[in-house]
């Protein structure tokens, strides 16, 4: 009896996830491609990775690095972006994963060294790229639901 009552309940769970998920057709890409969250060949090639594809409400990005030290840092703005500025929310973990929950534009460098300069900044346009101009209460339980679905690796950034 008991554990079938805990069947159900993670099943309803599992469920719920799938259809809000589901509901956005999200997709989870790997920054970069095969080269992943490094200093890139050229300063052109995080621009020419997501100029491949058209971001939705609900995708996910797991920034990969396997050796030295980067990080994942989004800034707030453009010109904090195109001026290299090496403060913002800053993930250490290689292997994080990042799932945006509402259209917006965001900036992502990495802060170590001269890396930024040198290329290892990337723009990800959600959907318009406008941020919505108030938070829906739904998109935040949705988050919930998916952060007890993906534990540590998941960020989640609501803004
Ligand atoms: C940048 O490097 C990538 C991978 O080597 C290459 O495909 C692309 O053509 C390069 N872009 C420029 C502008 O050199
Ligand atoms: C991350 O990088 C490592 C080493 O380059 C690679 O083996 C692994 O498949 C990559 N993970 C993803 C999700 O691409
Ligand atoms: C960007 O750099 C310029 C020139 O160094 C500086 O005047 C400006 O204040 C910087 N802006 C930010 C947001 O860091
Ligand atoms: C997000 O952007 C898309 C365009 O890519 C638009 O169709 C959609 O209405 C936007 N969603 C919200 C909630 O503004
Ligand atoms: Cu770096």
């Amino acid at each position: 009896m008991a554990s079938r009552l805990c069947f159900n309940i993670g099943f309803l769970i599992v469920a719920s996830v799938g259809l809000l998920h589901g509901a956005y057709a999200a997709n989870t890409y790997t920054v970069g491609g095969d080269l992943g969250w490094i200093v890139p060949p050229n300063s052109s090639y995080y621009e020419e990775w997501t100029s491949q594809s058209t971001f939705q409400i609900g995708d996910s990005f797991v920034f990969n690095w396997t050796t030295g030290t980067h990080t994942a840092t989004e800034v707030s703005t453009k010109e904090e972006y195109d001026n290299c500025t090496k403060m913002g929310i800053i993930l250490k973990d290689a292997g994080v994963k990042v799932t945006f929950n509402a259209n917006g534009t965001h900036y992502f460098l990495c802060s170590e060294g001269t890396h930024c300069e040198q290329g290892q900044k990337m723009i990800i346009k959600i959907g318009d790229g406008i941020p919505p101009s108030f938070a829906a209460p739904s998109l935040t339980a949705a988050a919930a639901l998916s952060a007890l679905f993906f534990s540590t690796l998941a960020i989640f950034f609501l803004n």
